[in-house]
């Protein structure tokens, strides 16, 4: 552990949806990543978003790309958790877990899942305005997304841009295509609002971050942020994202979202269960964190 978070971070958080923890994990950790994550890109729990995005863009749906030189892929997985080792401590096992149960003011801490999310030099899709909570099949106001970079982010390399306190909207909105805003197709409720309009219009304020290994943007599952594409030539953009979920967390399942097939029997309104969402941290454990 580097250190705990302070008060003004745990403010911050629940102020403005998201809080960039500088130097929370050691620099070695996140160096020692690069291998597990780059085995993990080419497991079939990954898929190719540019490959994907061309897809849609052929059947006519919109898809958001930077202009830049092109020719990268951004390529994604999730649960990888479930099969590495490496990645299983780092959800499980890391500070990660401690951290965002003391930002959440949470007891007990519970994995929903990790993700790679890696933008090669080049791969120009953006990640579109989304927010978390749609797609997850629980419903919690202690529900957060950790964002572990293992290179130095900017704004050109496909840094992350939060919209400030739309958590506290009050809304849940539909999850998309993650590269294109069309809805995934079978889910319900109100579409993700034109974020771009409303910064344009002066009614949404932007939060963004130049991060480098070791920091950490933890944001709240309801609200709203984006990604641009890696414009640069020769910077990768590899970053392992881990969402936690705190004390108040309930199954919810939501139509149309994918859902796995180890979660199909979970009904709504029940507890967490261990298999499905292992504990990360617990307070009573706290000596052996600390
Ligand atoms: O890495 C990205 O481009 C987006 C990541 C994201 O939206 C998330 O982890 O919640």
């Amino acid at each position: 552990m580097t250190r705990p978070v302070t008060h003004e971070e745990v403010e911050t958080f629940w102020a403005d949806g998201v809080v960039c923890l500088r130097g929370v994990l050691p620099v070695s950790l996140v160096a020692s990543l690069a291998e597990p994550v780059d085995v993990a890109l080419t497991r079939e729990q990954s898929a190719d978003l540019t490959s994907m995005g061309r897809s849609l863009a052929e059947s006519g749906h919109s898809v958001l790309t930077d202009r830049g030189v092109g020719g990268g892929r951004f390529v994604s997985g999730v649960d990888h958790w479930r099969h590495q080792p490496e990645l299983r401590d780092f959800a499980l096992a890391s500070p990660l877990p401690a951290l965002v149960g003391m930002l959440m003011r949470s007891t007990v801490v519970r994995l929903y899942e990790d993700s790679v999310l890696v933008k090669e030099p080049g791969a120009l899709e953006r990640t579109v305005w989304h927010q978390d909570l749609g797609y997850f099949h629980v419903d919690a106001e202690q529900l957060c997304t950790t964002w572990c970079p293992l290179d130095p982010v900017t704004e050109m390399t496909g840094g992350m841009v939060f919209a400030r306190g739309s958590h506290r909207w009050g809304a849940t909105f539909r999850p998309n295509l993650f590269v294109s805003p069309t809805p995934i197709p079978g889910t319900v409720g109100e579409s993700v609002p034109d974020v771009d309009a409303l910064v344009a219009a002066g009614e949404v304020e932007l939060v963004t971050f130049a991060l480098e290994p070791g920091d950490v943007t933890v944001h709240h599952a309801r609200t709203l942020h984006a990604a641009g594409g890696n414009r640069s030539t020769d910077t990768r953009r590899r970053a392992v994202s881990v969402r936690y979920c705190g004390d108040d967390a309930r199954v919810l399942l939501r139509p149309g979202a994918p859902l796995k097939p180890s979660r199909r029997g979970l009904t709504d309104g029940m507890a967490l269960p261990d298999d499905e969402f292992p504990v990360a941290w617990d307070v009573r454990a706290e000596d052996r964190l600390w």
